[in-house]
């Protein structure tokens, strides 16, 4: 079992006090792409088992599991049939208790994916919900008569493209989807829903999981009456402001927290769409917030077009900077951010943040220093540890996920070139998250012996474990220094943030502070090199005990006197 550390008691971080959750990394597995254990080209549990010597060595203390539940998979799991049994194509109950425990044994910690805002339609519930309007599940759902001149409920718009109703034919009433249709919404207004998610949470933490990530859970709330959207309200989808952030988000979660949470000695990262720092507290301010940190996305919405999510637009390091810096201060003995720059739902951030061409390594490298420096729990998302980039499939038949195919067939169908179209998904799709994971040069990249469900990106001969794991300039020997470093200096997981410059271009410097131990980073996020910053010569030449920590070019610090093209560089100062 997990050896308990001080501090580590259920409800730790209400007095904003010390824990594991906090001092740890995670590590996030998509396990339809991460390893295959039998060949058919699907990751797998046992696949997983697999790997955990190689996640212990890498250093990680806490995985993150995406959706491992039964589905037909129409969005990649998040459309969930039967919460207590594991799919099919990812083994069975008995391969996951296995799994625990061999998680377990190496100290290493395991969460899951709580997908509650929405069920599949083909889970039992919405069966027989949908079968008529006298259904004892009728109301577990969100129904809706059309309104008198036969139009939609309401003008909202499902995340996946086109209205977010669906009309049943049986019924003649239509329910809600703000994803795809085949995952209709949960009533969280209808007392019962919320037991049957309490007791799902249940099921899992008694078999001895350590926590979830909960699927949009700010969405769990919807505007009573569904009113119609505000124009220009500035929600990132039309009708949001009447469904993110709803007005009985908090108190839904804080029920949560009252009868299931607060009883085990877990950890809750809420995904949330459309928070600023100021809502997010409401969920994760201390004392009283019911959830352990958030997963915001200021940061991931930098470089929408005016057009939203399918638009490319302009960003810059200074702001991607200043967003992190913001919710760096708005969270300082408030609450607990989590750090991350990619998921499975978001391009590689090597090619997004910073150069997969000619700098991919010192590039992949500075991304992870940079977030792996900020105060919060780092994620790492499968392959972002070897520099994993996007993928350019060119036949839309080769990309498997429902947000592009819907994509693509809402834009030709508007007339958009289709070169334009396949810019755009190569820019943005989130199959770029998931192709398999590349561990050597052989075929398949070493994910299976057989097909795998979605091709490999076209350069894991140079990229993969294999290659990396005995090289001290690859991008792997960075994370593990980084995940070394974190467990030797407690200013990594508790310092205070400062920063120094950053936000009007050029360097980026910051410190973060413990005591009497201070760790200074200095970042060049350029393919340019530039003079060495002077308030980072004055704050080195004012200290005796100082320890280089780790660099983007291996082993070597920087000269003083320029930064390097992606150079970026860890000081310890102490005393
Ligand atoms: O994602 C929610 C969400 O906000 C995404 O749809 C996001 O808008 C998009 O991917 C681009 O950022 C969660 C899951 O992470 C995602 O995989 C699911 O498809 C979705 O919920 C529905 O469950
Ligand atoms: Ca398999």
């Amino acid at each position: 079992m997990i050896k308990k550390e001080t501090g580590t008691q259920p409800g730790c971080g209400e007095k904003n006090d010390r824990c594991w959750w906090k001092e740890g990394v995670v590590y996030q597995i998509y396990p339809r792409s991460f390893a295959d254990s039998n060949g058919d080209g699907i990751g797998d549990l046992r696949g997983i088992i697999g790997k955990l010597d190689y996640l212990k060595w890498l250093g990680v203390d806490i995985i993150w599991l995406n959706p491992v539940y039964e589905s037909p998979n129409d969005d990649g799991g998040y459309d969930i049939a039967d919460y207590r049994a594991i799919l099919y194509n990812f083994g069975s109950m008995r391969d996951f208790d296995d799994l625990l425990e061999a998680v377990h044994a190496r100290g290493i910690r395991l969460i899951m994916d709580l997908v509650v805002n929405h069920t599949s339609d083909e889970h039992p519930w919405f069966i027989e919900s949908r079968k008529s309007t006298e259904s004892p599940l009728r109301d577990y759902y969100i129904w809706r008569k059309p309104r008198p001149d036969g139009s939609l409920p309401n003008d909202w718009q499902s995340f996946f493209e086109g209205p977010a109703w669906e009309l049943d034919d049986a019924s003649g009433e239509y329910y809600l989807h703000l994803f795809s249709k085949k995952q209709p919404d949960l009533n969280w207004e209808n007392e019962s829903v919320r037991e049957e998610v309490y007791d799902i949470m249940r099921f899992w933490l008694d078999r001895g999981i350590d926590g979830f990530r909960m699927d949009v859970i700010n969405l769990i709330s919807k505007k009573p009456g569904l009113p119609f959207s505000e124009s220009g309200s500035g929600a990132r989808i039309r009708g949001g402001e009447h469904f993110i952030n709803g007005p009985k988000a908090v108190e839904y979660l804080k029920e949560m927290k009252q009868q299931v949470l607060n009883h085990y000695d877990v950890m809750s990262v809420g995904e949330t769409p459309d928070v600023s720092a100021e809502i997010g507290l409401r969920y994760v301010g201390k004392p009283g917030g019911p959830l352990d940190m958030l997963f915001q996305f200021d940061h991931m919405d930098i470089d929408y077009g005016p057009d939203g999510y399918w638009d490319i637009g302009e960003w810059t390091p200074s702001q991607l900077f200043s967003i992190f810096a913001d919710w760096q201060y708005a969270m300082e003995g408030k609450g607990w951010n989590s750090l991350y720059l990619n998921n499975h739902d978001q391009p590689r951030q090597v090619s997004r943040f910073g150069d997969d061409g000619h700098f991919r390594i010192p590039s992949a490298r500075l991304l992870a220093i940079f977030l792996h420096t900020l105060k919060g729990t780092p994620y790492i998302y499968q392959g972002e540890e070897i520099g994993m980039a996007n993928v350019r499939f060119e036949a839309v038949g080769d990309f498997r996920d429902v947000a592009i195919r819907n994509f693509w067939n809402r834009a030709i169908a508007e007339g958009m070139d289709p070169a334009e179209a396949m810019r755009r998904i190569h820019y943005r799709g989130r199959d770029n998250a998931r192709t398999p994971m590349q561990w050597n040069s052989g075929r398949a990249a070493g994910f299976t012996e057989g097909t795998p469900w979605i091709a490999c990106s076209g350069d894991y001969p140079s990229v993969n474990v294999e290659l990396q794991c005995d090289d001290e300039t690859s991008v792997l020997a960075c994370y593990r220094r980084l995940l070394t470093l974190r467990k030797e200096y407690p200013v990594f997981a508790y310092g205070l943030f400062q920063e120094i410059t950053g936000r009007k271009g050029g360097p980026i410097v910051y410190t973060r502070t413990l005591d009497d131990s201070e760790l200074m980073v200095v970042l060049n996020w350029s393919g340019e090199e530039i003079p060495f910053p002077e308030c980072a010569k004055l704050l080195l030449g004012g200290v005796q005990d100082r320890r280089f920590l780790v660099s983007s070019y291996a082993g070597s610090e920087p000269d003083g006197k320029r930064l390097r093209p992606w150079e970026a560089a860890v000081w310890h100062f102490s005393g």
